[in-house]
């Protein structure tokens, strides 16, 4: 059972006992290619161990356990292949648990947690679940003081005794500071899990068979685009303008972030950023990178798409401008492993998470470690994030802009209508949809070393009424059809509260649905609701402790998937008097789009918009955003530049109202399992 394989522990406690809970150390020192037999401690669950030959962990240790680990850095990354190597080799599920059991003080927390997540999800004898990291590494979640404060609950009260540590949704700044107002979207543990799972699900470096996923550059592309539209959502529903693109590297950076975490392992905050930081080049043992080098890989790689062709490192040429580009493009520019010239384009994007991360000391001569740009697990709560990647995004829709405007053929579905399109939140008027804040616990005994029993954090959250959608659609033939309902959104006013142009438009549309339905002929009224979203993971990954996961072989378990946007976040928080937006919704022609392939029934579609199907091909050709991806034809970008212009019979829009009431809701009792 994969969830008794993650632990923190500081090493000083390694030999202790305390608390009547005992850890045992292998009897070897370092384990080198000795063999291990014996018992060896997992939680409170005692594990035998056979006779297992123990890997050489080689580059795996040179990690030190108070070190924090980040695939942004090149040397976490050759530490990281090794050991999901290493985790990917073991023959069987008794041999992989006995080595995750034996290995597990030996190397770095962070690495070995994201090592075996890795793992967890590659191998196809484990449970394609993974642990609540917020409730592991409380640490890079919540506050420093309410970890102590959660330390004195497990520490003087019995279980029943103990009360709920609140986190107030003010806590890293105030009003006077204006991006705070979106503080709860940068800030919110659901967000930043789906950040961090996604990027285990797609990781950049390591062994091919956990890279190599269909489309992941795409999907690199097309995850951030979204994360970035809805921000530029929420922003617009707090009066604040869109994100602005970081684009010149050697002027200060305004925004300031003051994270206000602790590390848990090395007793050190995470440093912050102060108002008009300026990058530096970064000379640290982990990190070597002029900001030249990041100013030639994006002229290199602008130069690319504007030519509509890249070259290999065997200096062969690859088109571009074509449906596969963006993939090729994604996989360059974040980069992954799959960049087909990380000489000639560099690593782009991952660089300029490091060199933002150390602006403050990017030379170490103050020791700091770097601040939460260096790490996927914390990146979007700072506001820098959202401009480095408004700029990563910019560099995407050069690329998408050389590419033709979908015809009208193209955009058609013959013989289907869409009639009318509708939402209706539970108790509310028609079209409208209506958000509050809520309150919800993460039990975080998992991270507290040594605590028994529940202690809980109670933050509050953006959430929404549940909704469904009502699609009237008409097919007109005499046969049955197959489509695929797409289903976005986005505000219809811009930040000088003029009405967006369809050209702008429609890079602020969010994904809130993508479904597989077959359409008898006739007329047929489609219900579809909120919680079905494919966008979206269930809320009990974002909330629920691990250990209320039912164990389980994957045989008995339909509710692993845990990638995927978190539900209390699809709707963008709207505003008290009504945000005006446009609801689109198309039905495509998925005879023409299916991709065919062996899914077993209980595949993760839950998610997999965002993320991929894991363990298959992605499971729509169309491309990622389609078909809002490209620029419109030109009879639409033209004077009629709006979104009416665009639409064919098998399309149609609503106008619907986000309303946010600044009320909030008790938290809602977890689910009995
Ligand atoms: Cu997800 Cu920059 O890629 O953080």
């Amino acid at each position: 059972d994969n969830r008794n394989v993650f632990f923190n522990v500081p090493a000083k406690y390694l030999d202790s006992r305390i608390r009547g809970l005992t850890l045992l150390r292998p009897p070897y020192g370092m384990l080198g290619s000795a063999s291990f037999v014996g018992p060896t401690q997992l939680d409170n669950a005692t594990v035998e161990v056979p006779d297992v030959a123990v890997p050489d962990l080689g580059p795996a240790l040179e990690l030190s356990r108070e070190e924090d680990f980040s695939l942004f850095f090149p040397r976490h990354r050759v530490m990281a292949r090794h050991l999901v190597d290493i985790l990917l080799s073991l023959p069987t599920y008794e041999k992989f648990l006995c080595v995750s059991a034996v290995i597990r003080d030996k190397v770095n927390p962070y690495l070995y947690a994201y090592a075996m997540s890795v793992a967890i999800l590659n191998r196809n004898d484990t449970i394609k679940t993974l642990p609540n990291s917020a409730c592991l590494f409380p640490q890079l979640y919540f506050q420093g003081s309410i970890l102590a404060g959660c330390w004195t609950e497990a520490h003087l009260f019995a279980p029943e005794d103990r009360e709920p540590i609140e986190i107030s949704r003010n806590w890293t700044a105030t009003d006077l500071e204006p991006e705070h107002r979106v503080a709860y979207f940068r800030e919110d543990i659901g967000i930043n899990l789906a950040h961090w799972i996604w990027h285990v699900h797609n990781p950049h470096s390591g062994p091919p068979s956990a890279v190599n996923k269909d489309r992941r550059g795409e999907l690199f592309y097309y995850f951030h685009q979204q994360i970035i539209a809805r921000y530029n959502f929420e922003r617009l529903s707090t009066e604040l303008s869109r994100v602005k693109r970081l684009l010149n590297w050697r002027e200060p950076i305004p925004e300031a972030y003051f994270p206000k975490l602790n590390n848990g392992l090395a007793s050190r905050v995470w440093p912050p950023r102060q108002a008009d930081a300026r990058l530096q080049d970064v000379r640290r043992s982990d990190a070597v990178i002029d900001i030249l080098d990041l100013e030639r890989w994006r002229d290199r790689i602008m130069e690319a798409i504007h030519t509509g062709r890249a070259y290999t490192s065997t200096r062969e040429t690859v088109q571009l401008d074509n449906d596969q580009g963006i993939d090729i493009l994604g996989n360059i520019l974040e980069s992954s492993d799959l960049s087909i010239n990380s000489r000639l384009y560099g690593d782009l994007h991952n660089a300029g998470h490091v060199v933002i991360a150390y602006a403050h000391d990017p030379d170490f001569r103050h020791l700091e470690k770097e601040g939460v740009m260096g790490n996927s697990r914390t990146a979007l709560r700072d506001p820098v994030f959202f401009r480095w990647h408004a700029f990563v995004q910019n560099v995407f829709d050069e690329h998408k802009s050389m590419l033709p405007p979908y015809t009208e053929e193209e955009l058609s579905f013959s013989g289907v209508h869409v009639r009318r399109v509708e939402v209706q939140s539970v108790g509310q008027e028609p079209n409208e949809l209506h958000t509050f804040w809520q309150k919800s616990d993460y039990n975080i005994e998992r991270g507290l070393d040594f605590s028994s029993g529940p202690v809980l954090v109670r933050v509050t959250h953006l959430q929404h009424v549940p909704f469904f959608y009502r699609i009237q659609v008409h097919n007109t033939g005499n046969r049955a059809r197959n489509g695929m309902v797409r289903i976005f959104l986005a505000p219809k006013i811009d930040e000088r509260r003029l009405p967006f142009s369809f050209s702008e438009q429609r890079e602020f549309f969010i994904e809130l649905d993508k479904f597989p339905i077959k359409l008898e002929p006739g007329l047929r009224t489609i219900i579809r609701w909120s919680n079905e979203s494919t966008v979206t993971v269930d809320p009990k990954h974002t909330f629920l402790n691990v250990d209320k996961l039912p164990p389980g072989r994957p045989d008995q378990r339909t509710d692993k998937c845990n990638c995927g946007w978190p539900q209390h976040m699809l709707i963008p928080r709207g505003h008290a008097e009504g945000k005006h937006s446009t609801l689109f919704v198309m039905i495509s022609d998925y005879d023409k789009e299916r991709v065919e392939q062996k899914v077993e029934p209980d595949a993760c579609w839950k998610g997999y918009s965002y993320c991929g199907l894991l363990g298959h091909r992605y499971p729509d050709k169309r491309p990622l955003g389609f078909p809002l991806d490209r620029l419109p034809r030109d009879e639409v970008s033209g004077i009629n530049d709006n979104i009416e212009t665009f639409l064919t019979p098998n399309m149609k829009i609503a106008d619907v109202v986000l309303r946010h009431n600044d009320r909030t809701a008790p938290p809602e009792p977890l689910p009995v399992r």
